[in-house]
């Protein structure tokens, strides 16, 4: 297998806007660690090219995504600062191929840490905890891949919108606060947080044990989708209705 190659094409595929057949149809060989150093050679290539890598996401954390996309482990990805979308803006749907958004729950960590850690270390270290959005756009037709694929496109990561509010004074309580997902004015999920492992930190704590580098204080951890990711199409106005925030954005 040819690593760079299969980077190259990924690059290439997001630039053009090109969608390609999962790697794995043609080479079943195509290994999850070998996934994970074509994602390690995107980022580098991004960091390269000025990009600034402001934190992580997790993915195929929750049921409801795993079934989504027929793929039953947890995988981790990488955020730049470009994927930052603004709440209440405007998402250029020219910017991506076959866009999907999820409902999640952003951490920001106040220390830096390194390898595996406990939940209550995490719980103890949590200086932000809260709603976001997460824009997913895969380089493969239609969303189908195999677990090595989808990591090495860097676990479909195209955006993040985050929210404003802090639940660090209700952390527990969060984990079942309820989220409406509505499109055009249509409900079309619900979700709460302990989708996620029964807790979105545990979701930090598997991100810790897969991460080959630190988790630095003040980066952003999208810890996984609590819904089924439904379909974003031009001129789409989406509300993520949580108690006390919602997070609205006009596809354009
Ligand atoms: C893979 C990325 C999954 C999540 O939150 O579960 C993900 C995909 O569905 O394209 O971001
Ligand atoms: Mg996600």
């Amino acid at each position: 297998m040819n690593l760079d190659l299969i980077a190259k094409t990924l690059a290439h595929a997001r630039r053009e806007r090109k969608l390609l057949k999962p790697f794995t149809d043609e080479n079943p060989n195509f290994s999850l660690e070998e996934g994970y150093r074509v994602q390690h050679i995107l980022r580098e290539e991004a960091e390269k090219s000025g990009e600034v890598v402001v934190g992580y996401k997790m993915g195929l954390t929750s049921r409801a995504k795993q079934i989504d996309v027929g793929v039953y482990q947890a995988i981790q990805g990488f955020l730049t600062e470009s994927m930052s979308l603004t709440k209440g803006g405007a998402v250029p749907f020219e910017k991506f191929g076959q866009p999907r958004f999820e409902p999640e729950v952003a951490v920001i960590l106040s220390e830096t840490v390194e390898g595996p850690q406990t939940l209550s270390t995490i719980r103890s270290l949590v200086s932000f905890i809260g709603p976001a959005v997460e824009i997913l756009d895969s380089r493969y037709e239609g969303y189908r891949f195999k677990l090595p694929d989808v990591v090495a496109d860097n676990t479909s990561a195209a955006g993040f919108v985050l929210g404003s509010s802090n639940w660090l004074n209700q952390i527990e309580e969060s984990r079942l606060f309820g989220v409406r997902v509505v499109k055009n004015g249509e409900c079309v999920a619900t979700g709460a947080p302990a989708a996620t492992f029964g807790d979105p930190l545990l979701s930090v704590v598997e991100l810790l044990k897969i991460l080959d580098r630190p988790l630095e204080a003040g980066q952003v951890i999208l810890t996984g989708g609590l819904t089924a990711a439904p379909y974003l199409q031009r001129n789409d106005f989406i509300e993520v209705v949580w108690p006390g925030e919602t997070i609205s954005f006009q596809c354009t």
